[in-house]
């Protein structure tokens, strides 16, 4: 883990299917959606083979890193190795977190998604430096998804990582995903929010920012919303 916690508050993932990025061209969305204010990207491409997927990780990493940007890779800890970027983000059937670990080094940012409070609570004792809470709502850019949490149930995952009293779980970095925009994006960290203390580091979007006309506007309005937003870290 690093010894500087990365700034979650505005999460981008990537998408670089047709309904979403629409035959633009995903570094310059990314580009434009940092000038906007994005503090993190994921590299998210589950249809590219691993030689376009270093490509395309290689290609981001060129605008990530100067801007001072944590680029981390969906599912695939070689392809970080390879490009050496900044970390990983696992779900519950990738790399184990220790192995991830292993591989990764100690400053690597690993990430697990999460979607009760078990995952959650196992995910942070192996070490995950954040995690991923969701889905919170229905969404057509991840259709597979099992879990439909709502806040209510993104709350009640931050409040069992209070309970348990460890501190590897007090002090997990949490962001939430799925079908968060600008309309619910205050709503959703308000009623998120644990009453025991824990609110959530970020958000992190898919569509809202990649399958906007004007990336960069789509995240500077998510921006001021979560500075403006009373329940959030
Ligand atoms: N994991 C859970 S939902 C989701 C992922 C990657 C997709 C979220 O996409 P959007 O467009 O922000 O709803
Ligand atoms: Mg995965």
């Amino acid at each position: 883990m690093g010894n500087m916690k990365p700034d979650y508050s505005l999460y981008l993932v990537t998408d670089s299917t047709e309904p979403i990025l629409k035959g633009r061209d995903l570094v310059q969305v990314v580009k434009d959606a940092i000038a906007g204010g994005v503090t993190i990207v994921q590299l998210r491409d589950k249809t590219a083979e691993t030689a376009e997927l270093i490509r395309k990780a290689k290609a981001l990493h060129g605008i990530t890193k100067p801007a001072g940007i944590p680029l981390l890779i969906n599912d695939r800890v070689d392809v970080a190795l390879a490009v050496g970027c900044e970390g990983v983000h696992i779900g519950q059937d990738d790399m184990d977190i220790t192995t991830a670990r292993r591989l990764l080094g100690p400053s690597a940012i690993i990430g697990v998604t999460a979607s009760s409070a078990e995952e959650a609570m196992t995910a942070a004792k192996a070490g995950a430096d954040y995690l991923g809470i969701g889905t919170v709502f229905a969404t057509p850019t991840k259709e597979n998804t099992k879990d439909i949490i709502y806040p209510s149930g993104v709350r009640n995952i931050l409040s069992a990582l209070v309970e348990v009293g460890e501190p590897s779980c007090k002090d997990v970095s949490t962001v939430c995903i799925g079908g968060i925009n600008a309309s619910n994006a205050q709503r959703v960290l308000y009623q998120s929010t644990s009453p025991l203390g824990k609110p959530l580091n970020g958000i992190a979007v898919v569509s809202e920012i990649i399958a906007s006309p004007s990336p960069a506007d789509a995240a500077k309005d998510l921006k001021s919303l979560l500075s403006s937003s009373p329940s959030f870290a």
